[in-house]
Parts: structure tokens; sequence; C-alpha cells
């Protein structure tokens, strides 16, 4: 059978299982990446693991999210971060080199191979044909430690892209059309492999905006063939030798087909509050506006500044209106200072911030309250950007620059001729900022702060569960409600006690006193539950408050394995109205809970309040159940690394 570019690349990496959808397998992890955010408790797990340096080919820690420096915190995880990349062999991307995906797009990405990265976005590398997985922090710690991966072989989309894109149309707005089709829930379980003559007319930022927004379709990952565009791109980038031609065998086996036309798309635009609330920029002409920001991973290149301040050039931005831009990176930052284009953003009046994720994350900007923001990011879940009550509209970088012209949503077709703008045949190559792994790294001292506590650790899962369901939540919760990020709750990401106390603070700010009075309970969720960011603070945070299992009627993947690999359950409804027989405040039990799991799919769990049984399903490998009965992956491996004699750090 002729195999898709995915799976050629699965089963070149393959340790165990078989390639058939579903099926469980592991995988050799080549790379991996981390962010500040989520880096601080990876760097904690892998020292816990206790191996002295890393196993990969290539692992980069990438400081980007805590940029803002209200307190000390973020910069003592910074002087954390350097001293473990420097003690533990790997690179270190120094604050205000960039955001982590678009430099390791431009300095580390690689055909064919395989990352792993504790950060969603991470497949934004599949722009240049890696396949390149988004997983929690411990996941990658584990890699990093030179453990495989391990996933459910996903389905495989084939999107045929034919045509070409007309002016002022881009990447952004086929990725927004696939998410317009397919919801965000429509990638669960999948690869998303792009093919077809059009694939030709996409320029590699483009590329890599698609399979980076990927990650809003709930997708395992995203990836285009390697072909001469991505060549031209790494010869620019002075890395040609990276380069190999990768791609599907003839005529593959797709299990699910999509096609786009790219000569019929037009500028879309998502409304508030989520990605896949899509409408063309047309039916939202007249939209009032206070707010645009370029930037982000998903749109900070270069081209996609390059393009902006061009449309700018000689005009302000409209009265009333903010508009800031965020290069993604040193590269692109210092780029467009040597070539003009910021010189136009200075006198346009545009804000411009740092290279790194500002306020897609909520780290500042928050928009006035309100009034609406349009940016060319990824995300516009309620809250995020600082304002539980935002409008946040998400577009391309084009139809962001026509509307900050204008005060409201604009189709940028209206701005006339496109502004011809050819990738860079040479790139700024400066690598300064990237502090290579040490060799003599033994003697290095981890410095931490004050903030940065120790790793909590679960217990084993008890012979019997009971508690109260803590909170009852509909479809499609995101991380971003579970875990809130923001200027003033990220800068406790390594200190789990204090981050806690945030859990579900914008839905339900009563949570984790509750939790914390009654000991613990579970939570009961609907579809795509947990949805978004890879951030596995959003399950070792309500462990901590003890939380115990999740009952949904479907999980986002990167959440279904941090709630695996913290120990909390994670089941499943059965029945269609067996949701509607549990309400907040129920008490529930699961009697001889690891016997069940062990004895195969069927969980049955009694409402007492409601004196009635319900009965749920698990979906975890028996590998997975090993780990919820030792009390999460990080009791297992350490006590595997302990027995290999790898001693204990
Ligand atoms: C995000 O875009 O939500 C983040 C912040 O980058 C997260 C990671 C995190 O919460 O630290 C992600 O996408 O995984
Ligand atoms: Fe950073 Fe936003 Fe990209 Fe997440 S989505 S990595 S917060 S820029």
């Amino acid at each position: 059978m002729a195999d898709s570019l995915a799976y050629k690349i699965l089963r070149s990496h393959l340790v165990s299982g078989e390639l058939s959808a579903g099926d469980e397998i592991a995988i050799r992890v080549d790379q991996t990446l981390t962010q500040d955010a989520t880096g601080t408790m990876t760097y904690l797990q892998f020292e816990a693991i206790g191996v002295p340096r890393v196993k990969t080919e290539l692992s980069v820690s990438y400081v980007d999210h805590n940029m803002l420096q209200t307190g000390f915190e973020n910069a003592d995880d910074h002087r954390f971060l350097a001293t473990m990349a420097a003690k533990y062999g790997l690179y270190f991307s120094r604050p205000g080199n960039g955001i982590c995906h678009q430099v390791h797009l431009e300095r580390f990405s690689t055909p064919g191979a395989i990352l792993l990265g504790s950060d969603s976005h991470t497949p934004t590398s599949g722009g240049v044909g890696s396949l390149a997985i988004g997983a929690g922090g411990l996941d990658v710690a584990v890699a990093m430690a030179g453990g495989s991966f391990y996933l459910n072989t996903p389905k495989i989309i084939g999107v045929k892209l034919t045509g070409s894109l007309q002016p002022w149309v881009t990447g952004k707005d086929v990725i927004l059309e696939v998410l317009r089709r397919l919801s965000v829930k429509g990638g669960v379980g999948c690869i998303m492999e792009y093919y077809g003559p059009g694939v030709d007319s996409l320029s590699l930022p483009e590329r890599s905006t698609v399979t980076n927004m990927g990650a809003e379709l709930g997708a395992t990952t995203s990836i285009f063939p390697s072909d001469q565009v991505t060549r031209e791109y790494l010869r620019a980038q002075g890395r040609e030798e990276a380069w190999t031609e990768v791609g599907p065998d003839d005529d593959p086996t797709y299990d699910e087909e999509l096609e786009i036309n790219l000569d019929e798309l037009e500028p879309l635009v998502a409304c508030p509050s989520s990605p896949d609330l899509v409408k063309t920029a047309r039916e939202l002409a007249d939209t009032p506006l206070e707010q645009v920001c370029v930037g982000s991973c998903t749109n900070s290149s270069f081209r996609d500044l390059k393009v902006c301040a061009e449309a700018l050039k000689g005009q302000v931005v409209a009265p009333g209106l903010s508009m800031t831009v965020t290069p993604g990176s040193k590269q692109v930052f210092e780029m467009i200072a040597r070539e003009g284009a910021l010189a136009d953003f200075i006198a346009a009046g545009v804000r411009i911030l740092e290279s790194a994720c500002g306020p897609c994350i909520g780290m500042g900007q928050t928009p006035a309250s309100g009034s609406n923001s349009l940016r060319s990011f990824n995300r516009n879940f309620a809250g995020r950007s600082g304002d539980p009550n935002d409008h946040v509209y998400l577009a391309s970088p084009e139809t962001c620059v026509a509307s900050a012209l204008t005060g409201v949503i604009t189709d940028p077709r209206t701005l006339g001729d496109y502004p011809v703008i050819h990738e860079p045949r040479f790139f700024l190559i400066n690598d300064d900022f990237i502090l290579p792994p040490r060799e003599d790294g033994e003697d290095v001292e981890i410095i931490r702060g004050p903030n940065i506590k120790p790793l909590p650790i679960n217990e084993e899962l008890p012979a019997g569960l009971q508690g109260k369901v803590q909170i009852k939540v509909g479809d499609n919760i995101t991380t971003d409600h579970i875990m809130p990020a923001g200027a003033k709750i990220l800068p406790l990401r390594s200190n789990i006690p204090a981050i806690s106390e945030f859990v579900y603070t914008n839905v339900d700010p009563e949570f984790a006193s509750r939790c914390k009075a009654d000991g613990g309970g579970f939570i009961v969720g609907g579809d795509n539950y947990g949805q978004g960011s890879s951030r596995e603070h959003a399950a070792l945070a309500p462990m901590f408050l003890g939380i115990k299992a999740v009952l949904a009627k479907s999980l986002a993947r990167i959440h279904r394995a941090n709630l695996i690999n913290f120990g909390i359950v994670p089941l499943l409804f059965t029945g269609s109205d067996d949701y509607d027989q549990i309400e907040q405040g129920d008490e529930l039990t699961m009697e001889g809970i690891g016997d069940q799991l062990l004895a195969g799919e069927k969980v049955v769990v009694k409402n007492v309040t409601k004196g009635i049984e319900i009965e749920l399903r698990h979906d975890m490998s028996p590998r997975e159940v090993q780990i919820m009965l030792v009390g999460g992956l990080l009791n297992q491996v350490r006590a595997q690394h302990v027995g290999n004699g790898e001693g204990s750090g």
C-alpha cells in the first residue's frame, strides 16, 4: 500500500506497535523543544528522572512566553532554564531571540525528522516536512531522557490543494477555511497532510502558518512535503545541508480527503471566541475595531511583517485604534530594522513589541473593555487576551493591516495592488543568542529562585475513589478555561501550590476553595474536553487540588495524555444521556477502580446522590493503565531509571 508522508516518517521512527489507525505505537524522537512556561516543569521532571545528559540528537530550550518581568519570578525562571540547559546538554535560546516555533523553523527544523515540543504549536515545523508533535512537558522530558513517545496511530486526512492563492489571500485563509469546514474538533486523532498542485504556490512561512494552526483543529500534527521551496528556504537560512526531499509515495492512501481550490478562497476571519467561527472579511466589513495585533508564532515571519509595512507606508493607523507588531524572532526583527520596514511601522504609529508571544498569551495589550480586537494569532478563546469578556477576531496579517488603516474589519483586496514580496535569498543569520550545548555541563550549578517549588508527586491509585463533582462544564472546554494564562498567572508556572488557586478561576472562582475544603473530587466535561494548549498545569494543578478523575464525552489528545501522566483517571460517557445524570455537587464513588481499569473498558460509577449507577468506559492502553496504577508517568519512569542503575540525580 502506498504510504502517506506522515506514515513514512512514523514508520522510519517506529519502536513498537503497528501503524494501524487507533492502535498505540511508540516512536523515536529526534529533536525536542520546550518554552519557558512549560519548560520549568519539564526540566524539573527531567532532573527527577535522573539522566545526566539529554539523549536526543538535538534539544532546545526557548524563552518566549513569560517575558514581562513585573516581579522576579520570570527572570528567575529564565536563569533556571539557562543553567539547566548548560548542565544537561541543550541549546538555549535566550530571551529576546524569539518565539520557539519561529526560531526552530529558521534554525533547526529538518525535513523527515520527528520533533516533540512542550507546546501545542510545535507542528509549525511541519511546514518544512518535519513530523512535529505537541505534547505535555513530562512526555518531552521522557523523550529527552531517551524514552519513546507513545501515541495512538492517527488517521491521515489528505488535504489536496489545487489552484493558486489570489492576491491578498494567504496561508492563514487556507487554515481558516479548513477550520470553517472541520471545526475545532475536526482533526482529533488525525494528521493533516497537505498535497497537490497548489502546494507549490505556498511560500514556506505560509505552509508553517497552516501547520501551526492545525493545532486549532485538535489534529495530532500537520505536514507539508519538503520540495524545492523548502530547499530554497533552508538555503537562505544557510542550512541547505539539512534539506532532503520528503513526500508521500505515489498515489498514497488517505483515510479521509478534503479538497481546497485556492483560486476560490477569499480573506477570512474567525469570530469571537473560537477559531472555527469563520466568516469572510466581506461579511464582517465595518465591524469596529480598537486594536489590531500582528505577530505570534502563526504569523510573524519576515514576509508577514514586510507586507504590513508596505501597506502602511506613508500612512498612520486609524484614529482610536492601537496597532502592535511583534516580530517572531530576532532574525525577523533585525531584518525589518535593517531594510527599513521597521521605520515604516514607527512612522505609521505602530507599537513595536519585543520578539515573544506577548499579547497572544495575555502578556500585555489586553484590549479596552467592550472593544473588538483583530489579531493575526491562532487562538481567540474567551479571556485569553486578559479580559474574560474580550472580543477577539483572528485573520491574516493582510486583513489585519487593511483593518488597522480603516478602523473596521476590512477585506484587504480593497487596498489595491498586492505588494510583491520575495522570500529573502539570504536571511540574516546570527546565532549568537542561541547558546550551544556545553561539554563540561556536570559542574554547572542549577540556580532556583524562591518561586520554583519542588514537583508535586502523586500517590498510587487508591483502591476506590469517592468525592463530589466539583464542576460540570460543557463542550470544547479549553485549557485556557481550566488553567488560565496571562501576565498575572503565568509567573506561577513553576509553583504548583500557588497556581492551583487559579484553576477554573474565570469560569467558577470558588472551584479551588471547594476542592480544598472537600479534599478534591471529580470534573465532568462535554465533548473535546481540554482542547487547546499542551500545558500540563491543566492536569497537574487539578491533581494538586485532589481531582481524581475527569468524566467527559470526549477528550482532546494532549490533555488526555497529561491527565494520565499525572494519575487522573480519564473516563468517557457511553450513553447519550449519561452526562445529564450527573450534576455539580453530586457525590460519586468508583469501587475497586484499579481492578475495573485492568479488567477492561467498562467502569461503573455510582452516583450516590441520585441513587443510580452509570456505566462509563476508559480507552487507556494496558501501558497507560499501569501508569495510572502507580500514580503517574514520573513515578513509573523514575522506578525504571533507578532500576537501570542511572541514578536518581
Ligand atoms: C498557548 O498558545 O496556549 C501556549 C501558551 O503556547 C501553550 C503552552 C503553555 O500553556 O505554556 C500551548 O499552546 O501549548
Ligand atoms: Fe506563544 Fe501564542 Fe504561539 Fe502559544 S500560540 S506559542 S502563546 S505565540
